[in-house]
């Protein structure tokens, strides 16, 4: 009840002074004063504009100053630092374009406000000023986007001979990584065998797969170019390492890459920046669904010797998971057991056997019918 008084008090007290300033401009006009063309208005919009201008600089600088607290460290790779250049030319080249027509824009009418008898200066058109401020901005803005534009296909292009190839493959909600073994390759994958294990879907029709093995973590030696070889699962996701200065979106049906060379281990950036939990991350960068912001995980820069020790330790997809020499074509199967130098584990005979029969009981999903087996080397996404 009190609010509609409240309502009411405030439309009448509007319409009262509405009727004021009706009477007035009447009154004005029955004496003669409304032939005055730019009332006190006219100076307090003029300053107004000087305060705006003012202010919102310190705003700006002052914020300016806050945030960049947050700003990411110096990037940790070789491309990162040219990115990182090519941004603050741009932004350098386009702070002064925004301050300087800011500052006219806002200081003009303060300057050219409405004052009795002055008469405005009439310019049609210059050529010359036009070719000015034609040709100036376009050798810059091309200078700029040439530039751009060269570091772009350094990165998208081939990665350079011995880059450490590492598979991402993104899925909801997290990345799954794989490495190639010895052999140095990636062995094919295909949707249609994947399973609760073999979650990233590597067919053992191809041999490459023999050694692949899955990490928890992307482990990478300082210094040396590595190469991403980017998937995604079911939805599209995007590869983002921001100390990097990498981002490339992971899509269903089209692999993406990425290559860069890391500069500075883990260890040395904690020193760094004297923060002794920090560590290089993945991050997901579309919003893929419900988990999207655990789509999370390490990367490890290591020297190349830690690396090594690293990357030797790992042990095959394969020989951790020996079920899967079911899946091997019989004339595959002497390359495959060198993944077993000790023998096949006999417990996993029979189970391999299973396989066969009902690929989903190898992966513990006992209980479900196994979906009908479609040849597998029909379909690769
Ligand atoms: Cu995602």
């Amino acid at each position: 009840m009190m609010q509609i008084v409240i309502a009411l008090g405030a439309i009448i007290l509007m319409v009262i002074l509405f009727l004021l300033f009706r009477i007035q401009v009447l009154v004005d006009v029955l004496r003669g004063s409304s032939k005055q063309q730019a009332g006190t208005s006219n100076k307090v919009n003029a300053i107004l504009f000087m305060v705006f201008l003012i202010g919102g600089t310190a705003l700006f600088i002052w914020y300016s100053m806050v945030a960049s607290v947050e700003f990411l460290p110096e990037a940790s790779s070789i491309h990162g630092v040219q990115t990182d250049d090519l941004f603050w030319t741009t932004m350098a080249v386009i702070s002064f374009v925004f301050i300087a027509t800011h500052v006219l824009l806002f200081y003009f009418p303060f300057r050219y406000q409405f004052k009795e008898g002055r008469k405005a200066h009439f310019f049609p058109d210059n050529n010359k000023l036009e070719i000015i401020w034609t040709i100036i901005p376009a050798i810059v803005l091309a200078t700029l986007i040439f530039s751009g534009w060269k570091v772009w296909t350094d990165i998208t292009g081939d990665a350079p001979e011995g880059a450490i190839e590492v598979e991402i493959v993104g899925k909801q909600f997290n990345w799954m990584i794989r490495y190639p073994g010895a052999d140095g390759r990636i062995g094919k994958h295909n949707y249609t065998v994947i399973d609760a294990t073999n979650q990233i879907g590597m067919d053992f029709t191809d041999q490459d797969n023999f050694d692949d093995f899955i990490a928890r973590q992307v482990y990478l030696p300082v210094n040396k170019p590595a190469l991403f070889r980017i998937r995604a699962r079911d939805v599209l996701h995007s590869v983002f390492a921001p100390h990097f200065r990498l981002k490339m979106d992971a899509v269903p049906g089209m692999p993406t890459r990425f290559h860069f060379t890391p500069t500075k281990t883990t260890a040395q950036m904690r020193e760094e920046l004297g923060d002794p939990n920090f560590n290089y991350e993945i991050a997901c960068t579309e919003i893929c669904g419900r988990g999207h912001f655990g789509m999370r995980t390490e990367v490890v820069v290591v020297t190349e010797e830690e690396y090594q020790k690293w990357y030797t330790s790992q042990r095959s997809f394969l020989s951790q998971n020996p079920e899967y020499m079911a899946s091997v074509p019989a004339n595959l199967k002497q390359v495959a057991t060198r993944q077993f130098p000790d023998g096949i584990p006999a417990t996993t005979t029979a189970a391999a056997t299973d396989s066969i029969q009902n690929p989903q009981s190898a992966a513990g999903l006992t209980g479900t019918a196994a979906p009908e087996k479609t040849d597998r080397n029909e379909a690769s996404f």
